[in-house]
This record gives structure tokens, sequence and C-alpha cells, in this order.
């Protein structure tokens, strides 16, 4: 979803007048419209940019809506958004055909406003719902972080890819110091205290493409793309740092806490390969006194 949970709403259809009728309707919803003059156009942008709904032209030249749809289902990055079909067609079997083809839904031309709006509206309910579902299934309720199989599910696609494009990728292993000791001190409030504190800690100094996870109790790692590991150590020891001089709050007084590190390049091993070595790095790390980062 675009910014301030607005959709944004792809517009296929090479002719012009439509795209700014369609455009200015859609507008007037306080959605994002987004243009494109044909087919091939629309797929570029849909897996450049992404999309929450389009609106697509069933006869256009070079790629027809119907072959756009194929596509978008085809790709995960774009299977889920919600495809409506415009068509100046309005026999049944032409409606089979199109949702038989991986439309959502499907307008009959000439295109009324009310229509199409109550459609994208429509849309916009699936898309929302559809977004709360992902979201919950993606992240660790206490903390935000991206969730254990959510983690290795974009750190494998990352790892291919970064195969793929000769690139290199890092992972960090990290393990908070006698975490046992905080629930014990502080109780186990304060431990969750310490895992949300630590998780908004980690934010302000990974870059956004970096992606934190949560992988059990009071674990976590860190997928740093475009990065080798002797970086990788660096930006490890930053975050060790920033640990360190972090303040949980929690009554009665407010505590520090320290984690231990390890960190392994990506290999064409694959991820489950660097996180053993992350985890050796990370053992290593806690033998020789906690509060450090090893490769
Ligand atoms: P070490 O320095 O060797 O890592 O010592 P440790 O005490 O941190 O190690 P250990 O892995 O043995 O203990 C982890 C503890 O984390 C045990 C468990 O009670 C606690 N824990 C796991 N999940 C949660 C959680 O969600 N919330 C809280 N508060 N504690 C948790
Ligand atoms: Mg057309
Ligand atoms: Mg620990
Ligand atoms: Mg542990
Ligand atoms: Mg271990």
């Amino acid at each position: 979803m675009g910014t301030g949970g607005g959709m944004r709403v792809l517009i296929a259809d090479d002719t012009i007048v439509t795209r700014m009728m369609v455009s200015s309707w859609v507008r007037d919803m306080g959605y994002e419209p987004i243009l494109a003059q044909d087919g091939a156009e629309a797929l570029e942008i849909a897996f450049r940019d992404g999309f929450d709904i389009a609106v697509i032209d069933w006869e256009m030249p070079r790629l027809t809506g119907m072959e756009v749809i194929r596509q978008l289902k085809e790709h995960p990055r774009t299977a889920y958004g919600h495809l409506i079909l415009v068509t100046g067609r309005s026999d049944q079997n032409s409606l089979i055909q199109a949702l038989d083809g991986g439309a959502d839904d499907f307008i009959r031309k000439p295109l009324v406003p009310a229509e199409l709006v109550a459609r994208v509206r429509a849309g916009a309910r699936i898309v929302e719902l559809r977004n709360r579902i992902i979201r919950l299934a993606e992240t660790d309720p206490l903390t935000g972080a991206a969730n254990r199989r959510s983690f290795l599910e974009r750190a494998e696609a990352a790892a291919a890819d970064t195969e793929r494009r000769q690139r290199s990728l890092s992972v960090l292993l990290l393990d908070i110091d006698h975490f046992k000791s905080v629930n014990d001190t502080r109780g186990h409030a304060g431990g969750d205290e310490a895992l949300k504190r630590l998780v908004e800690c980690c934010g302000m100094v990974l870059r956004p493409n970096d992606l934190l996870g949560r992988f059990g109790g009071e674990e976590f790692v860190v997928l740093l793309p475009e990065t080798n590991a002797y970086v990788a150590v660096g930006i490890a020891d930053r975050l060790r740092q920033a640990i360190e001089a972090m303040t949980v709050e929690h009554a009665p007084e407010p505590f520090r806490i320290t984690a231990s590190i390890g960190v392994s390049g990506v290999g064409a091993d694959g991820i489950d390969a660097a996180l053993r070595r992350a985890d050796d790095a990370l053992y290593a790390a806690k033998k020789a006194g906690r509060n450090r980062v090893e490769l």
C-alpha cells in the first residue's frame, strides 16, 4: 500500500481519454492512480513498483488485458493484486473466460463512474484484509520484527538473487546475554520490554533494505543485502554498541542489556549453511565473554 493507507491503483488502457477519466475518479476516492498506456508498460510498472488494485482494459495492442492478468498472477510479487478487467464484450462466455483467466472482477463498457468507483472500493476491502492477514502471518506480535518463517522465506529469495547477480549478502545472529537473569531480576514483563526496545534500537541502526527477524525467544537474525562479511562485522559492532548504550524503561528502575553477535557471509551453499556458521561464531562470542562480535 502507498503512504497514508491509500490504495495504489494501476490503470492500463490504450485510450488516453479512458485513462484520464478513470484516473480522476480514482483520485477523487483518495487513491493514487498509476497510468500505463498498454499491457507491456502495465507489467513493467507492476513488477517494478507494485500496486494494490489494477483496472485493466481487455483490448490493447501488443499485450491484451488477459495476457497481462495471466502474467501478474504468475509472479509472487504481483499475484495478490486485485485485478478488474474492463471490456466492451458483453457475452457470458467472455465473462467466464475473464474470471477463469485470473480476473477478480469485470466491468463492461461504457464505464459508468459510480460502478467503477464501487468496484474499486470493493476491491480495496479485499486488499485491506489481505494486507492485514499478511502482516499477521509475517510479523512477531511482541516486537514487530519479521517472524522466523517470513525471515527465512525472504532470506532464501535474497540469497538466490545474490548468487545470480554475483553480489554479496551477510547474516548476523544476535542473542541477548544472560537473558534468563534479566527475566529473573526484572520479571517476564521486563524481559519483554527489553526485546521490544532491542528491535527499536536495531531499526535505528539498520538500513531500510536490511531485514530483522526474531528467530526464537531472545535470538534475532539480521539479513544485510549488498554487504560482505567484513563490512557486516562493522555493522554488527555498531548494533552491539547501540544495544549496550540503550536503556530499557521499566518500573521500578530502567536497566541495560548486552548482546553477542555471530556474523557470516552468505555463499553459494545458501542461507542455512550461513546461519550455521553465524551460530558457531555466536557460540564463540559467548565463550569469549559475551557483549562481543565474532566472524
Ligand atoms: P546466554 O548469555 O548464554 O545467552 O544466556 P541466556 O540466559 O540469555 O540464555 P538462554 O538461551 O539459556 O535463555 C534464554 C531465556 O529467554 C530463557 C527464556 O526464559 C527467555 N525467553 C524466551 N522467550 C522469551 C520471551 O518472549 N519473553 C521473555 N521475557 N523471556 C523469554
Ligand atoms: Mg482498448
Ligand atoms: Mg541469551
Ligand atoms: Mg538464546
Ligand atoms: Mg546455539
